[in-house]
């Protein structure tokens, strides 16, 4: 464990960083950006998960640094990847929801790479709707069995278990680079996100098996804002049978459920597997008829066994890469970070998806390894964002970071070197919540967290809530109104207003002086 410290200061909405001219000089690395999609840190070893084992990623963090304490601005799709991209805020880059614009005219880590002579691809899922922009290369992707992809070369006539194939196309892509130039490629994984197909190769993984449940499964949303209890995300009550559960004994059932749900089905090659698999358990469990907590529990199980499975393939993808990388001679010259697009409910208050900003889904992994320049084994403290990877990606390459960028550099913290500033709270803000297509019913609000508290503004009800993440880590008692707090949440009040003029944020509420 090597931690980092932390200088306390305003959050610096705008950062400019001018590269020393004996970096640029220095050999640039090679960037290999491994990126999922719901991946919670509940379910990764080296997070200290408590359900499953993720021997590659522990590996991956074991030669690096892990951040122990990462977020998103944003926990969302869409969102998530326009931030990562552009390392600003929603409200900048306009993607605020998974329906909205995205700004493609902003600079992007993708762009100033490749306008530096790096060579760069995106493969995976994108999510934007936007082309991708600034990559040499692009292959995108679409639900867990792709059947062709759409490319920056046209059509491709691959198809397989998407994980697999993105990774293997990664790879390709490396072994037909330019060698002479570095490579700066973005590996966007479909999984783990709904609605959980694991692959051939995992379809049986935990069988038999009980996988622990978190504390919070049977939470009753008592004390919260009455937006808790609105959410449809509920393991005991909102998952699709045969979408989610894959409660159909027959291959032909999941076909058409599948297909109901306009994604693509189990491909006829699977379907034999997946029926020996699904349909065993699946009889014994109409033939139980559970009612009350036992048939939640069960839900619970079908639906963690099932994300986990496809978090093996995730893990195993993170295998082949760190082994292709060293059977190449590239481990040693290659920055790796690996990181989710946002967290996930894995049972946590009884819920699935995300977008809240409780921290199962406002914390995201962020692992780097890049031997020589990021100690093994280290773990970073510091309140890091996802709106941090861009201009990471710029300084590691030696470009100039534009003023639209609203992240730092983690490069200091890479060596281990707290910079002279740093946020010592970070600011959120969700906003997906149409009248005319509402999912999940999330309300929309905005939040300050600081390392030990959390206050969160659901403005669409005009309510707050209040939570002290040392004394209750599983956020279960809202403190908000409790005299005992008041100055303090009077304080992150303010802070909290201030940093949405800080950062320009004109979305949601009207700023009141
Ligand atoms: C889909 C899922 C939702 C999920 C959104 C956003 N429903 O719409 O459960 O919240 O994606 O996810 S599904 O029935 O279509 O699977 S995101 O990661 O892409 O933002
Ligand atoms: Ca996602």
């Amino acid at each position: 464990m090597f931690p980092c410290l932390l200088i306390a200061g305003l959050t610096v909405a705008v950062s400019w960083v001018q590269i020393p001219d004996e970096e640029v000089s220095a050999p640039r690395p090679n960037i290999l950006f491994v990126y999922a999609d719901d991946h919670a840190e509940a379910a990764i070893g080296a997070y200290g998960s408590r359900i499953n084992q993720t021997p590659h990623l522990d590996r991956l963090a074991a030669q690096g640094m892990r951040f122990s304490q990462s977020f998103v601005v944003n926990s969302i799709c869409g969102p998530a990847r326009a931030s990562i991209l552009t390392g600003a805020h929603a409200h900048v880059h306009g993607r605020v929801n998974n329906r909205s614009p995205f700004r493609d005219d902003l600079p992007t880590w993708a762009k100033a790479l490749q306008a530096s002579g790096y060579q760069t691809a995106m493969i995976g899922k994108w999510h934007l709707p936007t082309e991708p922009n600034g990559f040499d290369f692009w292959a995108k992707t679409h639900g867990y069995y792709a059947q062709g992809l759409q490319s920056s070369k046209g059509k491709l006539e691959r198809s397989g278990y998407t994980v697999d194939l993105i990774t293997e196309l990664g790879l390709e892509w490396i072994e037909n680079r330019e060698a002479d130039k570095p490579f700066a490629l973005w590996l966007c994984h479909n999984a783990a996100h709904r609605t959980w197909m694991p692959g051939p190769k995992h379809l049986k993984l935990y069988r038999g098996q009980t996988i622990p449940e978190p504390a919070t499964l049977f939470d009753d949303y008592a004390g919260r804002s009455p937006a808790a209890a609105l959410t449809q995300m509920r393991i005991s009550r909102d998952l699709f049978p045969a979408y989610d559960l894959k409660l159909p004994v027959t291959g032909e059932q999941v076909l058409d459920a599948a297909a109901t749900r306009n994604l693509k089905p189990v491909p006829e090659g699977v379907r034999k597997a997946w029926e020996e698999s699904y349909g065993p358990e699946n009889l014994a469990f109409q033939q139980a008829n559970l009612q009350g907590e036992a048939l939640v529990r069960w839900k619970y199980q079908r639906y963690i066994q099932d994300y986990l499975r496809c978090v093996a393939a995730l893990d195993d993808s993170i295998g082949t890469v760190m082994e292709f990388l060293d059977q190449h001679g590239l481990a040693d010259n290659t920055l790796v970070i690996y990181a989710s697009d946002q967290g996930f409910f894995l049972g946590e208050h009884g819920w699935y998806d995300k977008r809240w900003m409780y921290e199962p889904a406002l914390k995201t992994p962020m692992i780097a390894r890049w031997p020589g320049h990021i100690q093994a084994g280290s773990v970073c403290d510091a309140l890091v964002q996802n709106i941090d990877v861009a201009p990471t990606l710029m300084e590691v390459a030696g470009v100039k970071i534009p003023e639209t960028v609203q992240g730092k550099s983690l490069r200091p913290w890479f060596q281990n070197q707290a910079p002279e500033s740093w946020r010592d709270a970070i600011y959120y803000h969700y906003q997906e919540y149409d009248e005319g297509r509402i999912q999940h019913r999330v309300a929309k609000h905005c939040g300050i967290r600081t390392k030990r508290y959390k206050l969160i503004w659901i403005y669409q009800h005009d309510a707050w809530e209040f939570y002290d993440l040392q004394q209750d880590p599983d956020e279960m008692n809202n403190l908000y109104g409790r005299p005992e707090y008041q100055d303090r949440i009077q304080a992150l009040t303010v802070r909290l207003l201030a940093m949405r003029k800080e950062f320009d944020d004109r979305t949601g509420p009207p700023w009141t002086d």
